[in-house]
């Protein structure tokens, strides 16, 4: 299969890019961290997006050097951006259920965070709920790992996936991300508010934090300050944007 083959090569030629997407705090309206991004710059189909190549690279294998090269080139990234001012921003990395797996997951973002000398704090690792439900016993432990490192872990697409509310009680998450499913209809149904507002008030009573993705328009945005959720991220402030982009949105003092 030649996308197997071409990313094979991808991996150790610089075709991997990241690109970045804004983080807003809802109070004071200032970017207080990143999602990372995968991006695919392939020689003859042009930009592939990463829903095109996850993926083939989790059923390869690959998706463990990509991971560890996502990681290391985003911390570098954001401690470059710190050293240029933004000195409390943070960077939050898609973690892939195989990375989840590895035994020597903590040791290497310990290394990772080492050499690139961006402290902990400011590293959030985004988990799905499949990954940490799939063996709940297993993933705890794994999760306490992670955390003693100090850094931030988040669920993403939360409320897609199967989760129990006692599960997400023992589970030291700091963030809850909200699916862009149900942020997309606020306005219009009342059953996505409905969620959306039992979500952030949930986390809220569990002191988890909460990102609402997806956000377009300011309507969903109105709603969900007014639901005391802390951060939104999404076309609205910013679309996921390349690194140089990103450096002019931020000089322009967004
Ligand atoms: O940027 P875009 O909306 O196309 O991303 C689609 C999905 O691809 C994201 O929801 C995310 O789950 C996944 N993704 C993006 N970047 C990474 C990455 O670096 N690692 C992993 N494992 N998944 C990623
Ligand atoms: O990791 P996760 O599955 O949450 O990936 C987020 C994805 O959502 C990215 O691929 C990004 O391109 C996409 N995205 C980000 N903001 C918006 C938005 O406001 N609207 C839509 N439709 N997609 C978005
Ligand atoms: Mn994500
Ligand atoms: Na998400």
């Amino acid at each position: 299969f030649k996308l197997e083959s071409d990313l094979r090569r991808a991996v150790g030629q610089d075709e991997l890019v990241l690109h970045y997407q804004p983080q807003v705090d809802l109070r004071t309206g200032r970017v207080v961290g990143m999602e990372a991004l995968i991006r695919w710059q392939h020689p003859e189909f042009g930009l592939i997006p990463p829903g095109r190549f996850i993926a083939i690279a989790e059923e390869t294998g690959l998706i463990v050097p990509i991971g560890a090269w996502v990681l290391r080139t985003a911390c570098v990234q954001i401690r470059e951006w710190q050293r240029a001012g933004q000195s409390e921003l943070r960077i939050g990395i898609n973690l892939s259920a195989r990375q989840f797996e590895q035994h020597d997951l903590a040791s290497m973002i310990a290394a990772v965070l080492e050499e690139t000398g961006l402290e902990a704090r400011f590293l959030d690792l985004e988990l799905t709920e499949s990954m940490v439900m799939k063996d709940v016993e297993t993933a705890i432990g794994i999760l306490n790992d992670l955390k003693t490192l100090g850094v931030q872990l988040s669920i993403d697409d939360f409320g897609t996936g199967y989760s129990s509310l006692s599960y997400l009680k023992r589970f030291p998450i700091d963030v809850l991300k909200i699916d862009q499913s149900f942020v997309r209809g606020i306005a219009q149904h009342s059953n996505d508010a409905a969620i959306s507002g039992a979500i952030i008030s949930m986390a809220h009573s569990l002191g988890i934090r909460v990102i609402a993705e997806g956000v377009e328009t300011e309507e969903q945005c109105a709603y969900l300050s007014q639901k005391l959720c802390e951060e939104i991220q999404g076309y609205l402030f910013s679309e996921p944007l390349p690194a140089s982009e990103i450096e002019v949105l931020l000089r322009d003092g967004k």
